[in-house]
């Protein structure tokens, strides 16, 4: 994409959550790190965002999409979806089929065939509405697991435009991704879109051998971090391009007042014991009933540190009417229950345990609190979370023990303390060495991970996206068709 060329995002959400008051419907911003990153510039070029908007068809929302539309440089463009829509493609494919599958949890899979036919379906919806906002020269780039399909679709309507895919969560290793009954169909149709881009080398490298697995005939070309595939004489470019966060605006809120005095209120509510810190979206691959078990371990076989350390837990409610999320709650519950009903005393809860959204300066405000960030998904494609920790950081104290499985260890091995999640007994051990590290190694570490981040934030993220050359094959196959094509010329 050139930066003048005007840019048409494609989400599963639009940046906009509905909501109903009686009769009346009114519209709020969405949070989070793609909308913070992507809508400052849709303001400058111009351009849509084409998503669902959580709701099945309702007249008074196009007026009110219209009306927020009508005071940016940008349009929402909505996708309606029907409650039998909603079942099969976002609850059945998108949720118990891609999700569990693409972090590894196969076993929680249920590959049900209408569920496929229905992402198709939506995948359709979905082009209708961006070939109802696409101009010629539009760049548009498609986000996420939910829309795999998209390019093709928008092509066999014989869109020309640039296509670009950004998958965000991971893409498993070639022996997990061919147990999916529709492999081929999804990964021809990937790559449809001029440039795919991963959050890391191991996820682009576990595409390109699923590639090499599934799909007989493809080429890849090029090293290092930006490879070209060709397949049925479409070229598409393949590269890491790791999110971020805006790093600018969460140090600088960071130094706020009202943050300051908010993580001193956290400090007294834990009585001046050291904080031990949890944030995650509710969601089985985040781990948080290992991280739990591995806290117990901490307090069983250090009788010392009783009294002494409080684990701050907060859990984001998500996809509350999904039984498995529901049953996940409640064994986070259970958990929390024993733990401080074990070892808790009068005066010292072990963990305090939050089931809610709090507001970002009160999200800080923990960050700022904890004295160890304990970060530990089973899998995930990067974890903002950590990124958030850091950049919170101003004082350059605090330590990050991480998940080996995050995308986020790519960039962070030298600054985090780097654990095996379901290894509760040595992640203990590692949190007891994250509460003795020395300021002087805290503040190193910090540092490290602080500027990495600074440098890498989301901006330069998209912009790194838009600004991808995927215009050209390389010049080996442009060499290898100027011969052939003089060849042909000198047999006919
Ligand atoms: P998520 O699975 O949602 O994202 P993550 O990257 O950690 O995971 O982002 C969670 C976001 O929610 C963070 O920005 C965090 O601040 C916010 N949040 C968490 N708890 C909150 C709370 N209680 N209140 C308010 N906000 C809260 C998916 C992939 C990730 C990938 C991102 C971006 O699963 O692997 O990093 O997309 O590509």
């Amino acid at each position: 994409m050139n930066t003048s060329q005007r840019l048409v995002v494609v989400s599963n959400r639009l940046p906009v959550t509905v909501r109903s008051t009686g009769i009346n419907i009114c519209l709020e911003a969405s949070g989070g790190g793609l909308v913070n990153a992507l809508t400052p510039i849709l303001e400058v070029t111009g351009g849509c965002w084409v998503g669902w908007t959580g709701t099945d068809f309702h007249e008074t929302l196009i007026e009110s999409l219209e009306q927020w539309s009508s005071e940016r440089n940008y349009n929402l463009q909505p996708v309606f979806l029907t409650p039998a829509e909603n079942a099969a493609y976002y609850r059945g494919f998108s949720n118990e089929i891609i999700w569990p599958l693409f972090h590894g949890l196969s076993s929680r899979c249920q590959f049900d065939s209408t569920y496929w036919t229905g992402y198709r379906a939506v995948n359709r919806k979905f082009a209708d509405g961006v070939e109802r906002v696409a101009g010629n020269r539009d760049f548009i780039w498609v986000h996420d697991y939910h829309l795999m399909m998209l390019a093709q679709d928008l092509r066999f309507r014989g869109l020309r435009q640039q296509l670009a895919y950004f998958h965000h969560i991971p893409f498993p290793p070639p022996d997990t991704f061919e147990t999916l009954p529709w492999r081929s169909e999804v990964l021809r149709a990937l790559l449809c879109f001029d440039l795919l881009g991963f959050q890391t080398p191991r996820d682009r490298r576990n595409f390109i051998e699923s590639l090499h697995r599934c799909l007989p005939g493809v080429q890849v070309s090029g090293v290092g971090e930006r490879l070209r595939v060709r397949f049925e004489d479409h070229w598409s470019s393949i590269g890491t391009y790791p999110i971020s966060i805006d790093y600018a605006a969460l140090a600088a809120e960071a130094t706020g007042p009202d943050v300051t005095a908010a993580a001193e209120k956290i400090r007294q509510g834990c009585s001046g014991t050291a904080i031990i810190l949890g944030v995650d979206r509710l969601d089985y691959t985040k781990g948080i009933p290992e991280r739990l078990i591995a806290f117990q371990s901490l307090l069983q076989s250090n009788p010392g540190m009783r009294g002494r350390l409080t684990m701050i837990q907060i859990v984001v409610p998500s996809r509350e009417d999904i039984p498995e999320y529901m049953q996940l709650r409640l064994r986070i519950e259970r958990l929390v229950g024993c733990i401080n009903g074990e070892y808790g005393s009068p005066g010292w809860v072990p963990i305090q345990y939050f089931y809610r959204a709090f507001s970002r300066t009160e999200l800080i405000a923990f960050y700022r609190a904890a004295h160890v960030a304990l970060i530990t998904p089973l899998k995930d494609g990067m974890n903002l979370v950590a990124k958030e920790f850091c950049a919170s950081r101003i004082d350059n104290r605090g330590v990050l023990v991480l998940s080996e499985f995050a995308g986020a260890a790519a960039e962070f091995r030298n600054g985090a303390l780097l654990v095996n999640p379901y290894d509760t007994e040595r992640v203990a051990e590692v949190v007891a060495l994250a509460l003795q590290m020395t300021e002087s190694e805290q503040c190193a570490r910090m540092e490290l991970m602080r500027s990495h981040i600074q440098s890498n934030d989301v901006f330069r993220w998209s912009e790194s996206i838009r600004t991808e050359n995927t215009a050209s094959p390389p010049a080996d196959y442009q060499r290898q068709k100027a011969a052939l094509q003089y060849a042909a010329g000198l047999l006919r």
